[in-house]
């Protein structure tokens, strides 16, 4: 008897086991940064919320530092589109070799504000946005937010183009930000994130461009970059996005929790980082950099020095993306 139902208990024990087994999921998300910074907050925050809505049968495993990639993040949506990783939450400016439509977003001065940025992301350029990422076998599912980013230096004040003059600049690995700092007289040189704060701390560069909550977080001025420049001349939008074999296979109700997830994170980091910055600049300049804000005209003179810039990528970019961007951002 007692036998019996020991027996009973321990089969039922293995069936439940078995079924959950079979109905648990896990699926890798990669991101550049970790949960330090709202980046990677917006990904654990996607990863909280399926978890919770799936009744933990849906595990989103985020891998910072692009560890999936070796730290190579130009590398991320292709490791994506393979199936090396199952979802991302990246940055556009890093999906832009793959994804010539991205490159939109780091057009110099193109967007002056967070209205101006909305006002793309959420009408008729972000969905063009998105079908080009689609269209290279990817699904995109929401917008986050990296933010606007500033120029800082270790050498001297900016306030003018000239002022950048020779300047060894640390950038991304997306040709135009090589366009973009060699109009305005710089020197770029192109590098990983992982590759960045090395190279920041022995001076092999003597700036870098990032917004202000890498710059806060990461404790930029600690490597010496004392001066910081805010001069706003682009913002790199986030995108929440899933392998499309990976979605193909999931029920459409799991993909409607996945997308609505998404959606969710994605408003929810973006609001955190608008929130935060004002903070943000406060305690960098309390840690002693010098912030130079411009006047208007300051800040046209680099628009008007990177012109040749926007000339040559509109049509990289698609001409008709790039005037839906500007028709919604004049409005
Ligand atoms: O590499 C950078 O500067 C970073 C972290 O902002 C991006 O991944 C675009």
């Amino acid at each position: 008897m007692k036998l019996t139902r020991c027996l009973t208990a321990l089969t039922a024990a293995v069936a439940l086991s078995a079924t959950f087994a079979a109905s648990a999921r896990e699926y890798s998300v990669s991101t550049v940064l970790s949960d330090a910074f709202p980046w990677g907050q917006a990904a654990q925050k996607w990863a909280d919320l399926v978890e919770e809505r799936s009744n933990g049968e849906i595990t989103l495993r985020v891998y910072p530092n692009a560890q999936l990639v070796a730290g190579d993040q130009t590398k991320e949506f292709s490791a994506m589109r393979s199936g090396l990783i199952d979802m991302a939450v990246g940055s556009t400016i890093n999906w832009s070799p793959q994804v010539p439509e991205l490159n939109l977003f780091s057009l110099p001065f193109l967007m002056a504000d967070s209205a101006d940025l909305d006002a793309i992301t959420q009408g008729n350029a972000g969905e063009q946005a998105f079908a080009a990422i689609e269209k290279r076998g990817i699904v995109p599912l929401a917008w986050g937010e990296n933010g606007f980013r500033e120029i800082s230096n270790s050498v001297k004040l900016v306030k003018t183009p000239a002022d950048l003059k020779g300047l060894k600049i640390r950038v991304v690995g997306s040709p135009l930000f090589q366009d973009t700092f060699t109009a305005l007289g710089a020197n770029p040189t192109q590098m990983s994130w992982a590759d960045a704060k090395p190279a920041l701390t022995t001076g092999a560069v003597d700036g870098q461009e990032n917004p202000l909550s890498v710059f806060d977080v990461a404790r930029v001025d600690q490597v010496g970059q004392k001066y910081l420049t805010l001069w706003h001349y682009m913002a790199d939008p986030l995108i929440f996005a899933v392998n499309q074999r990976v979605w193909k296979e999931l029920p459409e109700a799991d993909r409607e929790l996945l997308r609505q997830a998404a959606i969710d994170a994605g408003k929810w980091e973006i609001e955190l980082s608008r929130n935060s910055e004002a903070k943000r600049l406060e305690d960098i300049r309390a840690r002693g950099v010098e912030v130079t804000e411009l006047s208007e005209a300051e800040q046209q003179a680099f628009a008007d020095a990177t012109r040749s810039v926007q000339d040559k990528w509109t049509s990289k970019i698609g001409a008709e993306l790039v005037e839906a961007a500007r028709t919604a951002v004049a409005k």
